[in-house]
């Protein structure tokens, strides 16, 4: 099955003036009258042709749609051809859907998952018939609720007055649109009987770089105990640098050529390929995985790669665009990259949830750093069902992402209500179970309450905290920004002795608005605004523990109707079709000049 393919897509019902007066309650329709042993043309005439990867909002001409809150059913079939049948295994993979997602494979179920932004996969062997054609049907429920991560919960109103009977909203705690769809490419690929299914990786330097050591350790799946593991290392161009055998073992080599950020050396982002070749009586398995090598340290001042210390000169993102969403989509991802090159950044956050596969290939790529977020955001209540839940999500994280040199910190979440004293023994266990996982990455949670009452800090390893100074609070007071933020990150530091970031700053601007004097939503006042936040960064990175920058937001991006939301939120950088406003160039320019102070002077810009 190709990664572009038509799904046929059925919403459980059709179009009503308003999408929100669909009763949730009979919304099982399509499980009980066993819509996957059926052709959905045949269960409806409400089925439309729905692109994958893609969101489904923004595709029709239908609100209904774009606002739907409940099951859809997608349908495809594919030709499976004989020669798979025998001595394979076949395994049926999604990149993403958000968020419930059921799965059969020619009227069988053969998987199902929770979460919206993270990889599943199914054997589907025995499922499927070779030499035919074949039917995969998925049901996708797009419902936010107290357990889910992030959190929502559908909400009647009992107005009478105002609402219809049986009315509902979804709300949530952020900003964006919760998308929904299958977001990510959808892959049916073979294994033989006995494979590869999971290798581990960390590196290491030794003090002067002049050593570097890979670490792996490699899970064999179906294997006889007399399998054979044998690991090479390939350079970037193929040629061998050292080799091993064995599923637990390391290579340590001289000369490493080391995973450097962007701008802190002339070859950002070299990668390596590990080559690992199971033999397992007559069944042969290769598995290639593309390492970085490079060490990872913390103390209570900085984060340190390759023994040097980081400035984060970055932004928050979001995987957003116009027509599909949340959708997978080559072209921007190259596009968006160009731009990050451009504006001389070496780093982003993947708020708020982590990032396509495909996005975080260009980071390691590219040399550039990602915290890695977790959906966790706006938490608002901590329970043991919810940890559950958040444990799992941050599993599946490290799952994925664990192999990654770009993945230099892992965020467990995004602005929770962390002044709420179960917020302490809650993430707690989430950071000892992600440390637990993985000791080699520090842990941050982005934190909005103030340093004098928030509960989770005491855990982290990074203190990264937003704030909208003169934008939420004391708008349009420029002058108060940089006494603000100068009290602020000195009073988490002095607290808690941790490094300290700054993960969300800025001001909305509505391309093409200008005013001098400056005033709020002009491009003039968003870039005025950022020029008194450099200032008082200027100054704390001076003071040694506050290690980085990262603006709000990367590119406009789609919200749902707030009215004092001009269609979309207006705190990029870039307009959400890539268009740079005043605010990039100030940026860029930004960003060169601290290069220059903080980076590798030959990588930077100005001397490339
Ligand atoms: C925040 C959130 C981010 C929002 C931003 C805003 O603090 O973390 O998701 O988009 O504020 O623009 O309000």
């Amino acid at each position: 099955m190709g990664n572009q393919c038509l799904f046929w897509y059925r919403v459980k019902r059709k179009n009503t003036n308003c999408a929100h007066n669909i009763s949730v309650f009979d919304q099982g329709i399509g499980f009980k009258n066993q819509w996957y042993c059926k052709e959905l043309k045949k269960v409806s005439k409400y089925v439309i042709p729905m692109p994958v990867p893609s969101s489904y909002n923004d595709i029709t001409q239908n609100a209904t749609i774009r606002d739907y809150v409940g099951w859809v059913w997608y349908e495809r079939t594919f030709f499976v051809p004989a020669r798979w049948r025998g001595e394979q295994r076949v395994f049926l993979r999604f990149g993403s859907a958000n968020y419930e997602t059921v799965v059969w494979i020619n009227g069988v179920k053969v998987t199902n998952h929770s979460g919206g932004y993270l990889p599943f996969v199914a054997e589907v062997t025995k499922q499927l018939s070779y030499g035919s054609e074949n039917k995969v049907t998925v049901a996708l429920n797009n419902t936010l609720t107290p357990l889910t991560i992030p959190q929502g919960r559908i909400v009647f109103p009992n107005n009478t007055d105002r609402y219809p009977p049986g009315y509902f909203i979804q709300e949530y705690n952020f900003d964006f649109t919760n998308y929904a769809g299958i977001h990510r490419p959808v892959y049916l690929y073979t294994t033989p009987r006995s494979y590869i299914d999971d290798v581990t990786v960390t590196t290491e330097t030794s003090e002067d770089n002049y050593f570097g050591t890979i670490r792996y350790s490699i899970l064999c799946q179906g294997c006889s105990k007399d399998a054979m593991l044998y690991t090479d290392l390939l350079d970037e161009d193929g040629a061998n640098v050292a080799s091993n055998f064995g599923p637990k073992n390391k290579i340590s080599f001289k000369r490493p050529k080391l995973w450097w950020p962007n701008l802190m050396h002339e070859r950002p982002g070299y990668l390596y390929t590990l080559k690992i070749h199971l033999k397992d009586g007559d069944v042969e398995d290769f598995y290639r995985l593309k390492i970085g090598v490079r060490s990872l340290s913390w103390n209570s001042s900085g984060i340190f790669i390759n023994h040097q210390k980081v400035y984060f000169q970055g932004f928050g993102k979001h995987e957003d665009f116009l027509i599909k969403g949340r959708g997978v989509d080559y072209s921007l991802i190259v596009k968006d990259f160009n731009l990050i090159n451009w504006l001389g950044a070496n780093s982003f956050r993947t708020s708020h949830y982590p990032y396509a596969e495909e996005i975080m290939d260009f980071a390691d790529k590219n040399g550039i750093m990602v915290i890695d977020e977790i959906p966790g955001v706006g938490l608002d209540h901590f329970g043991a069902d919810l940890l559950k839940n958040h444990l799992e999500a941050m599993k599946e994280l490290i799952h994925r992402d664990k192999n990654r040199p770009s993945v230099v910190m892992w965020s467990i979440g995004n602005e929770p209500q962390s002044q709420k004293p179960e917020a302490a023994p809650y993430y707690s266990q989430v950071v000892n179970f992600t440390k637990l996982l993985d000791p080699t990455r520090p842990v941050t949670l982005v934190l909005s309450r103030g340093y004098f009452e928030d509960k989770a800090a005491p855990f982290l390893d990074v203190i990264c905290f937003n704030r909208y100074y003169s934008w939420y609070s004391d708008t349009g007071h420029l002058e108060l920004i940089q006494q603000q933020l100068l009290n602020e990150a000195r009073n988490w530091h002095n607290k808690f002795r941790k490094p300290v970031m700054m993960t969300e700053y800025g001001a909305g601007s509505i391309a093409g608005f200008h005013s001098d004097p400056p005033v709020v939503w002009t491009e003039d006042y968003q870039t005025a605004l950022m020029k008194e936040y450099f200032k008082g960064f200027d100054i704390l990175r001076k003071e040694g523990f506050f290690i980085g920058e990262m603006i709000w937001n990367f590119a406009d991006f789609g919200t749902p109707q707030e009215s004092f939301r001009p269609t979309a939120c207006m705190k990029g950088l870039f307009t959400r079709d890539r268009k740079p406003k005043m605010a990039a160039y100030t940026m860029r320019k930004r960003y060169a000049e601290l290069c220059e102070m903080t980076g590798c002077e030959s990588a930077c810009p100005s001397n490339l």
